[in-house]
């Protein structure tokens, strides 16, 4: 799993990509519509009564400069009553249920989650991640249902991403550096694992990259619609040129989907 560094999510906190602007254009959603389709609903809600603690976690290789605050600032513009813990770890945690916060969001160098403290439940990264790419996929392509979709990767957000695009009708092909694992998919969710990453990709038109790493554009299908939340992102002049969306942020769609799903195991019940 890759760690962001400080210069990926550099802008994150003042919004410098403007991902709204560059989400309605691809996908005809804002951040949070997407993120509200993505936890299944469908109209728009008021989540300002929703209390977010953002925790700074120490552990492993330690805080990333930037993360908190850039997930705090992903929750704000949600709607929701954020702020970053002045504690870190189980004291910033302790600091949180203290406060009445009503979901604590923190992550180590393995798992990023959104704890809904009053339901026990919580949601995290990966298929956060996947739901989000998927959704925006979707939106981008105007439905998948009967449609081939490549998904690059059979990791964490991979995995469930092969899960998400499968139930949204989509014939999904799937591949990875490691062929077991696109195999071992293959055998679970019926879905057709490929070993020709190269030929796979000039194949299909629809992709979810799920891989920490790009592809060259030569290779890309003219018009093809490229979901892809891996870092390091960098996809050449020939791919820019030849795909019809390129969809990506370091932080934003993963974290937007994981905090109003986590909301929603709260607000859907009234
Ligand atoms: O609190 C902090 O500043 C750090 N402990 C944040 C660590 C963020 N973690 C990562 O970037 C890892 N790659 C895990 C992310 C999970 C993505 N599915």
């Amino acid at each position: 799993m890759t760690r962001l560094t400080p210069d990926m999510i550099a802008g994150v906190p003042e919004d410098k990509i403007d991902l709204d602007s560059a989400l309605m254009r691809m996908c005809g959603t804002t951040v949070k519509g997407m993120a509200i389709q993505a936890a299944g609903m469908e109209e728009d809600y008021d989540f300002s009564s929703f209390k977010v603690a953002v925790v700074p976690i120490t552990s492993g290789l330690g805080v990333i400069g930037g993360f908190a605050q850039s997930v705090d600032a992903i929750v704000k513009r949600l709607g929701m009553n954020s702020y970053v813990t002045k504690g870190t770890d189980v004291q910033g945690f302790s600091e949180g249920i203290r406060d009445g916060a009503d979901m604590i969001m923190m992550a180590d160098d393995t798992m990023f989650i959104a704890y809904n403290v009053r339901e026990g439940k919580q949601t995290n990264n990966s298929w956060g991640t996947a739901m989000g790419y998927s959704v925006c996929l979707r939106n981008a392509a105007g439905g998948l249902e009967g449609k081939d979709v490549l998904v690059i990767g059979a990791g964490f957000v991979g995995t469930e991403a092969v899960q998400i695009l499968k139930g949204m009708g989509a014939n999904v092909s799937v591949t990875d550096i490691i062929f077991e694992k696109a195999q071992a998919l293959e055998k679970r969710f019926g879905v057709k694992a490929v070993k020709d990453k190269e030929e796979a990709i000039s194949k299909h038109k629809l992709i979810l990259n799920a891989a920490p790493a790009s592809f060259p554009g030569r290779i890309m299908a003219e018009g093809c619609i490229v979901s892809t939340p891996g870092v390091p992102h960098e996809f050449d002049e020939e791919g820019k040129r030849r795909a019809k969306a390129i969809i990506h942020d370091p932080l934003e769609i993963g974290t937007a989907v994981m905090a109003v799903n986590s909301a929603f195991y709260s607000l859907k019940k009234h």
